[in-house]
């Protein structure tokens, strides 16, 4: 049986009620979406590149932590980082890398197992036979795609196998073992790590040209011979001086119909300096327009910028007069391209990094018919350090906190305060602080919508 119908006056009441509270209650001060959450609401990743040396940099990794939902080790895991000398692994770096996306619940791709650059000289110059160098190569994908098993998303499992004409490239696998290498490559791959999707990855390969139907047609016969490939990397190393890539979009799109993901992987958009407003604009257009592309195209999963911050950019070492690559400045501050990227991604322009100085992560750790468990993650998003605080926010319904640790708790109604215990009041620039409840609720236990800070709305996180 249906419940009773509210009588039509009594419904326009509450219709004129509910339109008044929406017209004179300032909306709660929502934070702004990070370039990680817009990508994640279309279905996607936006990632960023780092490196181990860059990691005692705090303000840094704070918005490593907070801005993308993806990293990739920019050196790390590569083969000279991996086994320096035949059959010593070591991992140290790499797993740092791990677990600093763990701590942040990012994903990570894996870069990269077979590749001809930062190859350590006793692969390169061993001069081994093709057996030799078959199982040397299959060793070494095994061992390292074992070690990092069940924690990467992805794997350049294959880094940079063509000429610019579309040919092969004359690595030491290619020379001594052919084509091959590639299938055998992926294969050990996929044994070892049956969950990591398997990509080929290279640069100029962006849009259309003799480099990328070279890729094209390769993938074109893994699929076909039924090797285990699950996507192709587009690095996107633009340039302004050297024009957009060719059809872009059109390109993901064949790769795409062929049958595998693709994903920009390194993407970065250098210039001759001195940067200028021109160009910065024009790198934000072609920001936005890489982003378009990838959202235009299903099987487009995310995309990565190559580091995120001009301060960490490969750029100058190798390219001496360019630079200014990346929507961040040397000075962490967001360019016309970060906006771009916002706005590319079904954003609006804004800047989580300033006014989000805190993130909160609100977790129920266990719930039971009355009552339950939560723990609090208040990470400090800014520059620098805070030193003391207080965290407030309101639960929905009737829960009430009974319970607290690592903080001074308090509830006046539904307004609670959680104040920094003797021990955490310091949170250094990029810090966290944990801390928890138990409480009692009847009902539904929603979580708190918003969170703040010393009065600073906190992203939720
Ligand atoms: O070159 C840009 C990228 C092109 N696609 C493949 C990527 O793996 C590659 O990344 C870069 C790293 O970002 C650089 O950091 O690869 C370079 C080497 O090819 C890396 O540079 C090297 C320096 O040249 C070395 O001097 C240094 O020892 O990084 C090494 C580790 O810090």
């Amino acid at each position: 049986m249906l419940p009773p119908r509210p009588s039509q006056p009594l419904l326009a009441l509450v219709f004129a009620l509910a339109l008044l509270v929406a017209l004179v209650v300032p909306p709660a001060q929502a934070a702004e979406p990070t370039l990680g959450e817009l990508a994640a609401a279309k279905g996607r990743y936006f990632g960023s590149a780092t490196d181990n040396p860059e990691l005692t940099d705090a303000p840094y990794v704070a918005i490593l932590g907070s801005e993308f939902n993806s990293i990739t080790p920019g050196n790390s895991m590569k083969w000279d980082a991996t086994e320096p000398q035949r059959g010593q692994f070591s991992f140290a770096r790499g797993d740092e890398v791990v677990a600093l996306a763990q701590r942040n619940s990012q994903r990570v791709r894996g870069h990269t197992l077979v590749w001809h650059s930062q190859l350590p000289g006793w692969v390169s110059n061993g001069g081994f036979p093709a057996t030799e160098l078959r199982s040397i190569l299959q060793n070494h994908v095994t061992t390292v795609a074992t070690h990092f098993k069940g924690k990467l998303a992805h794997w350049d499992v294959v880094n940079e196998p063509f000429n610019e004409d579309g040919t092969f490239r004359d690595s030491v696998f290619y020379r001594t073992l052919g084509q091959s290498y590639i299938a055998d490559a992926l294969r050990a791959a996929r044994a070892a790590d049956p969950a990591a999707k398997l990509y080929i990855n290279d640069y100029n390969t962006d849009g259309l040209g003799a480099k990328s139907d070279g890729m094209y047609n390769l993938v074109k016969s893994l699929k076909a011979q039924g090797v285990p490939i699950d996507g192709v990397g587009f690095q996107g190393h633009l340039a302004l001086q050297y024009g957009f890539p060719y059809k872009m979009q059109e390109n993901l799109r064949r790769f795409a119909d062929l049958g595998v993901d693709v994903a920009i992987t390194e993407l970065d958009i250098r210039m001759n300096l001195p940067a200028d407003a021109t160009k910065l604009a024009t790198q934000a257009t072609w920001y936005s327009d890489v982003t378009k592309a990838c959202l235009a195209v299903s099987r487009c999963v995310g995309i990565t910028i190559w580091d995120y911050t001009d301060k960490y950019s490969w750029i100058p070492s190798v390219f001496p007069g360019e630079g200014a690559a990346l929507p961040y400045d040397e000075n962490l501050r967001p360019k016309p391209a970060y906006n771009a990227l916002r706005t590319a991604l079904g954003g609006t322009p804004g800047d989580p990094g300033p006014t989000a100085a805190c993130a909160v992560a609100y977790k129920v750790e266990s719930q039971w018919n009355a009552g339950f468990t939560a723990a609090v993650t208040v990470t400090n998003r800014g520059t620098t350090p805070i030193n003391g605080w207080r965290l407030t926010f309101a639960f929905p319904g009737d829960q009430k906190v009974t319970q607290g640790w690592n903080a001074g708790w308090s509830q006046t109604g539904r307004d609670v305060t959680a104040a920094n215990a003797s021990w955490n009041g310091t949170l250094a620039a990029g810090a966290s602080a944990s801390i928890g409840f138990n409480a009692s609720y009847t009902g539904t236990n929603a979580a708190p919508a918003t969170f703040a800070l010393n009065g600073t709305a906190c992203r939720a996180s």
